[in-house]
């Protein structure tokens, strides 16, 4: 019995000095402590042994195990201690590698422009509103006054989904909405995508962007109208911009205007950019027509207001000095990037 033991002792401390991987320790583990382990076979047959024996056997078997087992832990931790080290070798950081370029993200021209618009409008104290792009013909079109006959509803300058259904041709829709829901005073702005059947050119695109602006309370005049566009203008171009209103003609506001702003490149006195005339068009507005109000539910004999409409890309254009639309939808990262 003792010489099995010694045997067993013996063959399983070569085999631990030899075992390379924890892996391989673990099979060792087993094939001498487990179940069916040389040493389990050994203590099995204890039966056989004279009582009186049986203490000392059992002892020397005991010594044995906390033999077989110390070796285990200490090649386990050796191994482990190993591996440790291949690691860190492994990893070890190239300092004098090239780092990675980190791209950061950019806000598009539109974007810049649209912020730096709804920046003005909310520090005079102005609401974000949006509203679908998918619209009905109704708020289109009817409840602001243009009539079925109007070459806006063309088909050629429209895109029907079916004919009460459209792709919005403008923001106005979304402030009719807002009308709606009788809330007042009103003083909002609604920027977003709307649609219109254009060929693709230097200055129109089929889907473009605008920001309209409405501001309905009791006693607004054109001179609150004039007051708003002008300080707006000096926001946006600085400080000596003038503004000039030319009489216009809208179906949903009565008086109208187109608006024009003195030229930021030459301050005016003529130059390419304003070609020549010192001047450049940039919004069309006007007083809410009456029969808009009261289809919205507003009394016209009480409240009164105005509205105007801008094309956000005809201010990134002006702005970045771009001189071709096209370029605002082309995602040309060397060129989105310059602003
Ligand atoms: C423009 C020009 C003039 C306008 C009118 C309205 C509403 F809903 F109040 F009737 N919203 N926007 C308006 C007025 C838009 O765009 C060139």
């Amino acid at each position: 019995m003792k010489e099995r033991l010694e045997a067993i002792k013996a063959e399983a401390f070569s085999k631990i000095e030899e075992a390379g991987t924890l892996d391989k320790l673990n099979e060792i583990r087993v094939s001498i402590l487990g179940k069916k382990g040389a040493l389990t076979e050994v203590l099995k047959g204890m039966k056989n042994v004279a009582p009186e024996e049986r203490p000392k056997v059992g002892q020397l078997v005991n010594d044995a195990r906390n033999a077989i087992e110390g070796a285990l832990e200490d090649m386990k931790k050796n191994l482990a201690a190993k591996a440790r080290e291949l690691k860190l070798k492994q990893e070890v950081i190239d300092v004098t590698l090239p780092a990675k370029k980190n791209c950061v993200g950019h806000r598009h021209p539109n974007t810049i422009a649209l912020e730096e618009v709804e920046r003005i409008f909310v520090g005079m104290g102005y609401e974000v509103v949006e509203g679908p792009e998918i619209e009905y013909d109704y708020y289109n079109f009817e409840a602001l006054n243009i009539p079925a006959n109007h070459p806006a509803k063309d088909e050629q300058d429209t895109f029907y989904i079916n004919d009460k259904i459209l792709l919005r041709t403008q923001t106005s829709p979304v402030q009719v909405r807002v009308m709606e829901q009788g809330k007042l005073p009103i003083r909002v702005i609604a920027p977003g995508r709307v649609f219109r059947s254009d060929e693709v050119d230097a200055t129109h695109s089929p889907s473009f962007h605008q920001i309209e602006g409405l501001v309905i309370d009791k006693g607004i005049t054109f001179a609150d109208l004039k007051g708003t566009l002008a300080q707006f203008a000096r926001e946006l171009f600085g400080e000596d911009t003038k503004v000039k209103f030319r009489p216009h003609h809208f179906p949903f506001t009565e008086p109208s205007a187109e608006v024009d702003v003195t030229c930021f490149k030459c301050g005016g006195k003529g130059c390419r950019m304003c070609k020549g005339s010192g001047w450049i068009e940039i919004l069309g507005c006007g007083m809410v027509h009456p029969k808009v109000l009261e289809m919205s539910g507003i009394d016209p004999k009480v409240y009164s207001g105005f509205a105007f409409g801008v094309g956000l890309e005809r201010i990134a254009l002006l702005k970045y000095e771009i001189d071709d639309m096209r370029l605002l939808y082309e995602n040309d990262d060397r060129f989105l990037k310059q602003f």
